[in-house]
């Protein structure tokens, strides 16, 4: 079966003024769709069509020559736009509570210490990347930077939570100024959906 991108719960302006109603449909609906596009083409009529993208994306040194690298950009924007546009909403909450609230705590000492990681890695990102927050092998949660479509899943660990630092995520509202889109997008965050995937990690 084709891969299918995860599709917006909103309306492209329902985040404004945090982020803006045209970055959303072009972000959603052409570069999202076209990573989609261009993995589902990579893999179809053959064998690797029958794994999850979380499989391929780590086992990615197993793939054939042929379709290493467009898995790599492509089945990982897939991936971490599938995180990214799942975890907005319009209506967020001021932080993650529960579960989710003591284990970050536990690993960043504060909430407010962990975001102030976090925007950190996202702006010190140099050029197109993203910013992770991911769980390793043991559990653990922590945070990574990684460019282009890198995702924590190429490490076999599972992001969480992720924000898109490429410029078409930020540029048409924000020009140069990344650090204003990453304090905007603290706005715009579904805990609720980020301890969803959180206790599933852990299962
Ligand atoms: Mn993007």
């Amino acid at each position: 079966m084709a891969f299918e991108r995860v599709k917006l719960k909103f309306a492209f302006d329902a985040l404004e003024p945090h982020i803006d109603a045209k970055t959303m449909e072009i972000h959603s609906e052409k570069h999202h769709q076209g990573y989609t596009d261009k993995l589902n083409t990579a893999v179809e009529d053959s064998e690797w069509a029958d794994y999850s993208i979380e499989e391929l994306l780590g086992m990615l040194e197993d793939l054939p020559d042929d379709i290493q690298t467009t898995v790599r950009n492509n089945g990982g924007g897939f991936a971490n736009h599938n995180l990214f546009f799942s975890t907005l909403t319009p209506v967020s909450s001021d932080g993650p509570t529960g579960e989710l609230k003591e284990s970050i705590e536990d690993a960043f000492d504060s909430f407010e210490d962990f975001k102030e990681e976090f925007s950190k890695a996202a702006a010190g990102q140099f050029g197109s990347g993203w910013a992770f927050l991911a769980l390793d092998e043991e559990g653990e949660l922590y945070i990574t930077a990684k460019p282009n479509q890198d995702s924590p899943l190429m490490d076999n660990h599972t992001p969480i939570m992720g924000i898109d630092v490429w410029e078409h995520a930020y540029y048409l509202n924000y020009q140069n100024k990344r650090a204003d889109y990453i304090e905007a997008f603290w706005n715009v965050i579904d805990w609720e959906k980020i301890a969803e995937n959180f206790e599933k990690a852990q299962a």
